[in-house]
């Protein structure tokens, strides 16, 4: 095992995104030792901002259920490897949980409850969003939120990804739900069952944004001054 961590170490810092997506579950099947390297490898990567591979970097450990691994993140990364800012006092912890174990249905819900959370208390009790309200939404809370998406779904989930695919598309509507999975041909996908919870479903699938009172929430989200603004 020495000499196969050895050969893994070396391209895990060095090598491309895809050469350390295929390392990482190599080490995790290693143990201990495979562990020590997902931990010198987080560490050493903290002052940039976290991307999908530290992600996957960190649901193994998250997922392991050896004692230094657990010791190691509480100590070194309490609240996961997203900074969880937020400047409406609202705490991303459920959500970080939920989508280090890719628990992608039940983060989807907590995503709806948290972005009726930043529109304040009419809001959470209406349940859902006027396009007014998320027009205002705090853009520190929203990069919170995607980015907790997109480091924990290999870079395939968020709001800034679906902004994407639909700027790509002229913000085409009938181009983008098929494109992200919503709609085949005339029928729009149900809820919950026939959506795709796991990271086999389209780029930009999730999260989901209920389309039953029409399209200027989604589109106000899209828009958002958050998405092209420098992340601060
Ligand atoms: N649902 O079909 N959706 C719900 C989606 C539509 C409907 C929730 C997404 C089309 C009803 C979420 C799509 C439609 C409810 C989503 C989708 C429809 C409901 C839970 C593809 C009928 C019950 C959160 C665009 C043709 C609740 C919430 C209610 C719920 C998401 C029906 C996350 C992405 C147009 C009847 N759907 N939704 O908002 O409000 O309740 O009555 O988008």
């Amino acid at each position: 095992p020495a000499n196969d961590i050895d050969s893994l170490r070396r391209p895990l810092i060095a090598g491309s995104e895809k050469v350390q997506q295929q390392i990482i579950p190599q080490l995790a099947e290693l143990g201990n030792e495979g562990l020590d390297v997902l931990m010198e490898f987080l560490l050493k990567r903290r002052e940039n901002p976290a991307t999908w591979i530290d992600g996957k970097a960190y649901q193994v450990l998250y997922n392991s259920d050896v004692p230094q691994a657990k010791e190691f993140l509480r100590s070194s990364f309490p609240e996961g490897i997203v900074p969880l800012k937020s400047e409406c006092g609202i705490n991303y912890n459920s959500l970080q949980q939920l989508l280090a174990v890719q628990d992608f249905q039940a983060a989807d819900r907590v995503t709806i409850e948290k972005m009726c959370e930043l529109s304040g208390p009419t809001a959470v009790q209406r349940k859902w969003l006027y396009f007014t309200e998320v027009e205002n939404t705090s853009a520190v809370d929203l990069q919170t939120i995607n980015n907790l998406w997109l480091v924990h779904s290999e870079g395939k989930f968020g709001f800034s990804v679906q902004r994407e695919i639909w700027l790509s598309l002229g913000k085409n509507w009938e181009n983008f739900w098929p494109k992200i999975g919503w709609k085949a041909g005339n029928n729009w996908t149900r809820y919950p069952n026939e959506f795709t919870w796991d990271l086999s479903a389209p780029r930009g699938h999730l999260p989901l944004s209920n389309q039953l009172r029409g399209v200027r929430v989604f589109a106000s989200l899209l828009s958002h001054p958050a998405w092209s603004k420098n992340p601060e």
